[in-house]
């Protein structure tokens, strides 16, 4: 039976790998940081929390010796490093800690696989944040990098490790460059989600207006459950690699709304433009949509859009949901939290 250790199982990718690799027959360590709270709700939400193969491990990625003893105790071949400090926002204000957990985090692993068994193959989330400005449309695994953020910076250098740790020790250790991808398990803090909760609540009458930072921001959005398929299919391959996960889609946040709104059957109108820009709720003239200035970031990514020719190519990968069908599923997921008056 294979075992395999997923990092960051508290996150949206972690809890849709687990599922997978449960189904798969894996048993799982799945780890977990310690908080005063607890955070198993996506794990509940796919009904996998009490699987018997799935052992919760407490870890922090910042202690290089907790993960020597990860690896000795659980006798993972496969590990998939998900945890990370991984909201772009917040590693503006937090840039040293961003470095620590999504810079260092992976080289703590990278070093105790080297250290334990250099044999147990590495999955590295990497993220298409990492060509920030951009340099070629549609960007693919040769695209120059140039990251705009503390956090695009700290997950080029993990990246840079992974490869260097392929290229000095041969360990098997792979880098997925995956572009958005999300889910109804997203987290409330992305703008995805953050639209599909917010425009459940204004439909359900329980919020009055959604306030966003920079609407013409492009994204390449795909759908979660997806792409950890190919992160598994990447530890599967004959040889470590890195390749880009993507639809070869892109759209603005405003359209994201829109479509969001289509999905909740409200018909939004656009009027004034930058900061002045609203969104306005056909059916009754109110404003719905509203910019705020807080919300914008000191350089921003414009625009992303990703080939994902290589994984079709090697791995059999490819995006099948829609961006329509996966707003539209993420949008009534909320209904029906907010309805229930339970939604995380
Ligand atoms: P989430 O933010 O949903 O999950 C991040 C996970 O990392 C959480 O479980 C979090 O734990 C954990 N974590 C944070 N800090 C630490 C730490 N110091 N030690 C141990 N665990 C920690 O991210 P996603 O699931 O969306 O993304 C998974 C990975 O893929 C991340 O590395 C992300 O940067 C990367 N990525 C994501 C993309 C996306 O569009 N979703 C695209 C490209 C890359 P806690 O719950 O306690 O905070
Ligand atoms: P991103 O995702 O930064 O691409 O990182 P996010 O959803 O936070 O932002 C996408 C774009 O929307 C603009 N935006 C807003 N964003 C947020 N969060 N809130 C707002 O109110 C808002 N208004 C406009 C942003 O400026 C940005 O341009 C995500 C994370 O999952 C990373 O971990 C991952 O590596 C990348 O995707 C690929």
């Amino acid at each position: 039976m294979n075992t395999a250790i997923i990092t960051g199982i508290t996150g949206q990718d972690g809890a849709y790998l687990t599922e997978l690799l449960l189904n798969k027959g894996y048993t799982v360590y799945g780890t977990y940081r310690r908080t005063s709270s607890v955070n198993f709700w996506r794990l509940e939400e796919l009904g996998v929390d009490k699987h018997p193969n799935l052992h919760l491990v407490e870890y922090d990625l910042t202690d290089v010796t907790s993960a020597i003893r990860l690896l000795e105790t659980s006798d993972a071949t496969e590990v998939y490093n998900l945890a990370a400090q991984s909201f772009v926002g917040v590693s503006f204000d937090q840039p040293i800690t961003t470095a620590e957990i999504t810079g260092v985090g992976p080289l703590n692993l990278l070093e105790a696989i080297r250290i334990v068994n250099p044999k147990i193959r590495f999955y590295q989330a990497s993220t298409s944040e990492m060509f920030g400005k951009v340099q070629a449309i549609p960007q693919k695994e040769d695209t120059p990098f140039y990251p705009r953020s503390p956090y695009g910076v700290a997950k080029l250098y993990a990246h840079w490790m992974t490869i260097n740790y392929r290229e000095s020790y041969d360990i098997f250790g792979s880098s997925g460059i995956l572009f958005n991808h999300e889910s109804p398990l997203r987290g409330r803090e992305f703008v995805t989600r953050k639209i599909t909760d917010t425009i459940a609540k204004i439909k359900l009458g329980k919020h009055d207006v959604l306030e966003l930072g920079n609407m013409d921001a492009k994204r390449d959005w795909g759908f979660a459950k997806e792409y950890v398929e190919g992160m598994y299919l990447m530890l599967q391959a004959d040889k470590p690699d890195t390749y880009v996960l993507a639809t070869n889609r892109t759209e603005t946040v405003r359209d994201f709304v829109t479509m969001a709104c289509k999905a909740a059957d409200i018909n939004v109108e656009w009027t004034g433009s930058n900061e002045q820009e609203r969104g306005i709720d056909a059916a009754t003239g109110k404003t719905i949509v509203a910019v705020n200035p807080k919300f914008y970031r000191p350089a921003e990514v414009d625009l992303l859009i990703g080939n994902p020719e290589k994984a079709k190519q090697d791995l059999g990968w490819e995006p099948k949901t829609s961006l329509e069908d996966l707003c539209r599923m993420m949008v009534e997921a909320d209904l029906r939290r907010n309805q229930s008056g339970f939604s995380f």
